[in-house]
């Protein structure tokens, strides 16, 4: 999945004023050549249905139409029309150099006009001097796609997190006996009684090797910028860390690591696989002393999954953000 790419984006020229006489039977001669049209505009609109950026990345330089010349016989020119750009919701737009945010795409339909077409020359109707139309607005863009979920599963390799989106969402995905299964972003609509929707995302794996480039990186922790709440994920047979305490700790230094300002989204623990712990009542001492928020769960038999969803829903409050 290609998120980030850079575009040159232009409005369209605009069209030419006409220069042209009408000569009349009196021998008067009248000016009636006529303005030109506007060139038309780039505008970027955010739907559900629009492919990944990977389909902009062939095509680098995005022109939009320009305006037809002004005529004579007092005959104006068209208007260019505008250059409609589908991109997914989540895609925010930003210039190439400055960094400076143009627009962040959250809602279905949203759009903005990122690069004006220009203005059509006038013609010499009313004795006016005619002039050539106006090039359009040329801009060096990037546009960033963030994943726009309320819930992100973050966790070690094999806790369960496929296996419990799948089971509150239907999400295609399976868990699966093997670590690093999931080797992208996967997302999954779960839907309430009172038929609101949270949007979930499983993210691959990390684990205490993954800063060092095992793995599958950290990259795709930038998705979290959009989170309202991440769920820590844990296995209570913690294969992947010496204890579940420290199982959290690599997994709240590694986003922290990735940007200190995602250590203060909301969050919550969840020990996964409780079905499978020696000693339930040991398990949960040892999230008591870490003084997080903390859910035993089962994502295999459901186990405790209610609850988890209770605080899910209490977090996401309101409108999802998708
Ligand atoms: N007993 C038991 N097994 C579970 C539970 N949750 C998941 N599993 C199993 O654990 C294995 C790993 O599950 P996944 O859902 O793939 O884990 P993951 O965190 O998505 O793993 P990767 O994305 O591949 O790193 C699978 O074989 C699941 O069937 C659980 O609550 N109890
Ligand atoms: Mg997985």
């Amino acid at each position: 999945m290609i998120d980030k790419i850079h575009l040159t984006v232009q409005g369209g020229r605009g069209g030419n004023g006409c220069e042209s006489y009408f000569f009349r039977i009196d021998r008067k001669v009248i000016p009636n050549g006529a303005d030109g049209g506007a060139g038309g505009n780039v505008i970027f609109r955010a739907t559900h249905n629009a492919p990944g950026l990977d389909r902009l990345k062939v095509k680098q330089h995005l022109l939009a139409p320009a305006g037809s010349h002004g005529g004579a016989n007092n005959k104006r020119g068209a208007c260019g029309e505008d250059l409609i750009v589908q991109v997914p919701v989540g895609t925010s737009i930003y210039h190439r150099d400055s960094r400076l945010g143009i627009r962040d795409l959250n809602q279905d339909g949203e759009e903005v006009i990122v690069a004006r077409g220009g203005k059509g020359g006038s013609g010499n109707i009313g004795d006016k001097k005619s002039l050539p139309g106006e090039e359009g607005e040329k801009f060096e863009i990037m546009l960033e796609y963030l994943i726009p979920a309320d819930v992100f599963l973050v966790g070690l390799p094999n806790s369960g997190k496929s296996t419990l989106l799948h089971r509150l969402t239907k999400a295609h995905v399976e868990g699966k006996e093997y670590p690093f299964s999931t080797t992208g972003p996967v997302i999954g609509v779960y839907e309430s009684e009172d038929y609101r929707q949270v949007n979930f995302c499983e993210l691959p794996s990390i684990y205490k090797g993954s800063t060092e480039g095992h793995g599958l990186g950290t990259d795709f922790l930038k998705h979290l910028a959009r989170a309202k709440v991440v769920l820590y994920m844990l296995d209570t047979p913690h294969q992947f860390a010496v204890s579940l305490t420290e199982g959290y700790r690599t997994l709240t230094e590694i986003v922290r690591g990735f940007n200190p300002a995602f250590a203060q989204l909301p969050s919550a623990v969840v020990v996964n696989m409780i079905d499978l712990a020696e000693d339930p009542g040991q398990v949960q001492s040892e999230m008591e002393n870490l003084g997080q928020v903390y859910f035993l769960i089962s994502a295999k038999t459901g186990e405790g999954i209610e609850s988890l969803m209770d605080f899910v829903r209490e977090q996401t409050g309101g409108e999802s953000n998708a």
